[in-house]
């Protein structure tokens, strides 16, 4: 348990944070840009009144005084205030408060399937954005087939991103499609539209009709097998997410390109998420050694995507949606032969802070009941 002690050293008072990590001292710059003083803090926002970087570099601490649970912090600047010690503790860590992840794999259980008609209450959708962040995907089943329902689907839990494939998307084969998710061709796993920049948050693929017995869907999170590859080849995995790599899309009106590494990583080495699509990457000129070394490196990690024991797989029928993090979870499909009747799906995307969003303002909402 954290907790936050006053510690007289001399004539210069200091603030301790004693948490997990051991024990230390809170810095006078840190705390000061932290007065929640209604002169330093607009009351209604919380956002800050001042430029932090406005303090003087020699800022020190002159007064720490406990008062009615609180803490009375004078600097050397003039500036004086109470601060809440729960507070302090709770922004000692540049957390984003949601969940962390959990990598899968095949024998996840139970399967994330909710309700689409429980999803007007609140618990129950703050249970399905649980497990969107925690899990990378989740099912809803119940939901109406009428065209354009995904779009009421996708607005339940954030903002529909709009693209040059409109609000939303027609999956239906159809000969000379402008992609070759519109044939009936096998798709192996794969995040969607790496070419763009930011890459779509959120994918939802809704299915109105399905009358084939092929074209099951398949989902693979990409958490656990880079989880894997940095196990077995950690020096595969440094390549793949410093090696940029050149993902384009063009048909007649669009040419979207960008250039960014397989895996990407956060500015403390965590994963953020995968651009990976077969289909449409290029990588870069490199000698003969550092190609054979980069491929080497995607091979295993290919390999390790078709891999049944991180794959799931599964027939969505009509009124099931399956809604899945775009750069973590990728997803793919079996081939269907179009002859044994009609398959359509719809498909959109949201950002991917609208389902993190939604479960702070629930989480925060619950608590008040
Ligand atoms: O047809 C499907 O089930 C998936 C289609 C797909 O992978 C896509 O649209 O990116």
């Amino acid at each position: 348990m954290a907790e936050i002690r006053i510690v007289n050293e001399g004539a210069a008072p200091m603030l301790h944070l004693r948490d997990a990590q051991g024990e230390r001292p809170l810095p006078a710059l840190w705390l000061r840009a932290r007065s929640p003083d209604p002169q330093e803090r607009d009351e209604v926002t919380g956002q800050r009144l001042s430029n932090p970087h406005q303090l003087p570099e020699d800022l020190r601490l002159t007064g720490a005084q406990a008062e009615a649970g609180r803490i009375r912090l004078s600097f050397s600047d003039g500036h004086s205030a109470l601060f809440d010690p729960q507070e302090l503790i709770e922004g000692s860590v540049l957390d984003e408060g949601t969940p962390a992840p959990r990598a899968w794999r095949a024998d996840l259980s139970p399967l994330p399937i909710h309700q689409w008609p429980d999803l007007s209450g609140d618990a129950a959708l703050f249970a399905a954005t649980r497990d969107l962040i925690e899990l990378g995907f989740v099912l809803i089943h119940a939901t109406p087939t009428d065209p354009k329902a995904i779009l009421d689907i996708a607005r339940r839990f954030g903002f529909v991103r709009e693209t040059n494939f409109g609000s939303y998307f027609e999956v239906y084969s159809r000969p000379n499609s402008n992609d070759l998710a519109y044939r009936p061709v096998a798709l192996g796993p794969h995040t969607d539209n790496p070419y763009r920049t930011p890459v779509p948050g959120l994918q939802l693929l809704h299915c109105l009709q399905n009358q084939t017995s092929g074209g099951l869907s398949t989902l693979v999170d990409s958490l656990a097998v880079a989880q894997q590859l940095q196990q077995e080849e950690p020096e595969g995995f440094a390549l793949l997410s410093r090696i940029p790599v050149r993902f384009e899309y063009r048909d007649a009106t669009t040419q979207l390109v960008a250039v960014k590494p397989m895996i990407e990583l956060d500015g403390m080495g965590q994963m953020i998420g995968v651009h990976y699509s077969p289909r449409l990457d290029d990588i870069p000129l490199m000698s003969d050694a550092d190609t054979r070394r980069y491929h080497r490196a995607r091979k295993r990690f290919g390999q390790l995507f078709e891999d049944p024991r991180y794959e799931l797989r599964f027939k969505l029928d009509p009124g099931q949606l399956m809604m899945f993090d775009n750069n973590r979870v990728l997803h793919g499909r079996t081939s269907f032969n179009p002859a044994e009747g009609h398959r359509q799906l719809q498909g959109c995307y949201i950002d991917r802070d609208g389902p993190r969003s939604l479960y702070r303002v629930l989480r925060r909402r619950l608590a008040a009941q």
